[in-house]
């Protein structure tokens, strides 16, 4: 008798224990869009696609010249299979006919702040009624359709596409408007399809920036017609970037919303640059910094940008400016004598380099991005126009915004792909606004860029790498504030199951965490 009631306490208690771990890992929310709108209401219904599901335009002022909204359509009409439909088996109702769409602003031109928000709404009962979106740019439908598919699935069952929960009503705009991932093909080469396939999944979970970290000390992939030998700096022959491909590339990412942020990484991190012009370097024992003291190391800065300029079309470039090491200046007799001819010490030095590049790239159009170091030396002598890229681990974008400038966080203890050991929650974690309190100074932090750095990481890794983790920091960035989870177990579920999306989307996502259950309770 004692047995069994111990026994059945036991029973209870794991009953008890089972279902705080389902209402923590799925809350009980039955929704499975990620990252999380901003507000939504849904229903009970399941809807079936139709076989012949169409795309129709609402207004006149969008023309869709570009094509820009058929692909998509095409796109995500692909991602959820319509297509492997089998004849006959759509049931007569209720069935969903298409998407209406309609656009308010007639202009899909791309860069920072372009207005990403949408209205989806999904009907119930009816047959052969259409859902609705509503923005005002293209890139809100896009968004808008990413959401769509996530609340289709295809029944192999059944051979049909379902849509859950109908009736929808979806209203949805990012939090931030910049939502990076960084990629580095000098440590690596990526062949242009890798790159591709990270700009696809990139679209999954609504990040908007590609910061392409092309070159480093280790190799030159670019092509730069100004200065035709600077890709003797490459790995090989076959590990190049001609201006075509670089050009395929911000296409390919612009048709999907997604803006290039291109870097050349100065004064430090260009050794590769001295291979085709040995000028470059200070001297043939040590090679970087790049040379402070020749006209020619700005002439060339000049040449890339000018360059650059017809490629990268946002409206910023990467300047670099982390980790220099100034003791080769010092060591070299030349550079020595002139930052004495010019009255400068080192950091002197490294400040009139990086305000010189400054000034380059702003007389070709550029706003210009530095890594923190250029800020945390100089503070309010950069530029005012400057955006600080946070990296170190103090915590600098609060300084940042309190000096007004513009930040972008990056976290190397949070946000740092290259860390194997940082975890999913941690990604999920990170407050880019932390210790910023006032709104005119989180105004000024325009978000967030996780990084993934290529010292270890290849073709033959790189996606798992990058997900699911970034698709953590991809809600952080995108979702209001009020509606994150305070605690990284309430959206295990949906993260889990968010990833075996992308692995049936054909991206190498790793799996949460270890064996058994997709996130263990502790
Ligand atoms: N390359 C460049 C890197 C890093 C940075 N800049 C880096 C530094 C420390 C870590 C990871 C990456 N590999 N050009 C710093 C911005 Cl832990």
């Amino acid at each position: 008798m004692s047995l069994l009631i111990g026994s059945g306490a036991r029973g209870a208690l794991f009953g008890l224990a089972f279902l705080a771990w389902f209402v923590l890992a799925f809350g009980g929310e039955g929704v499975n869009i990620w990252p999380m709108p901003k507000s939504l209401s849904l229903g009970s219904q399941t809807l079936y696609l139709s076989k012949d599901f169409k795309l129709t335009t609402q207004g006149t002022k969008y023309t869709d010249g570009s094509g820009l909204l058929k692909e998509a359509f095409g796109s995500m009409v692909d991602l959820v299979k319509v297509n492997h439909i089998l004849d006959g088996r759509v049931p007569s109702s209720p069935v969903l006919a298409g998407l209406s769409v309609t656009i308010s602003s007639p202009n899909d031109e791309l860069n920072f702040g372009v207005d990403e928000s949408y209205k989806l709404d999904v009907p119930a009962a009816g047959n052969l009624t259409y859902a609705r979106i509503e923005a005002q740019t293209i890139f809100g439908v896009f968004h808008a359709l990413q959401t769509f598919s996530q609340l289709c699935h295809f029944n192999f069952d059944k051979r049909i596409v379902e849509l859950y929960s109908a009736p929808w009503s979806i209203i949805d705009q990012p939090r931030f408007p910049y939502r990076g991932l960084l990629i580095d093909t000098s440590r690596h080469y990526l062949p242009l399809p890798v790159i591709k396939g990270v700009i696809d999944s990139m679209t999954y979970s609504k990040l908007n920036v590609l910061h392409w970290h092309i070159v480093d000390e280790q190799s030159f992939p670019l092509e730069i017609p100004s200065y035709p030998r600077l890709w003797s700096g490459s790995y090989s022959y076959s590990e190049r970037y001609t201006v075509a491909d670089a050009l395929e590339i911000v296409q390919y990412a612009q048709r999907r919303g997604i803006n290039v942020l291109a870097e050349i990484d100065v004064p430090g991190h260009a050794l590769s640059w001295g291979v085709g012009y040995p000028a470059l370097w200070p001297s043939s024992e040590c090679k970087e910094p790049l040379d402070v003291s020749k006209k020619f190391t700005f002439k060339v800065i000049d040449g890339i940008l000018s360059d650059f300029s017809k490629i990268f079309k946002f409206k910023f470039v990467h300047l670099g400016g982390d980790e220099v090491n100034t003791s080769c200046w010092t060591n070299t007799q030349h550079v020595k004598d002139w930052m004495n001819k010019h009255g400068m010490n080192a950091t002197g030095a490294y400040k009139y380099f990086v305000l010189r590049a400054q000034k380059i790239a702003l007389s070709h159009g550029y706003e210009v991005i530095n890594w923190e170091e250029t800020f945390n030396n100089f503070g309010r002598e950069l530029s005012p126009k400057t955006i600080v890229h946070n990296w170190l681990g103090g915590g600098v974008a609060q300084e940042v915004v309190a000096a007004g400038l513009r930040c972008i966080v990056s976290n190397q203890d949070k946000w740092y792909l290259d860390h194997l050991d940082a975890t999913w929650q941690g990604f999920y974690m990170n407050e880019p606004l932390t210790n910023i309190t006032k709104p005119e100074q989180q105004k000024l932090v325009i978000g967030g860029e996780v990084c993934m750095w290529g010292e270890h990481i290849d073709a033959s890794d790189i996606q798992q790498t990058i997900w699911p983790r970034a698709a953590a920091a991809a809600e952080r960035l995108w979702t209001p504030l009020e509606k994150l989870a305070n605690d990284p177990r309430k959206v295990t579920g949906r993260l889990a199951r968010f990833r075996c999306l992308l692995n049936q989307r054909g991206i190498a996502a790793a799996p949460l965490a270890g064996p058994g259950r997709a996130a263990p309770l502790e």
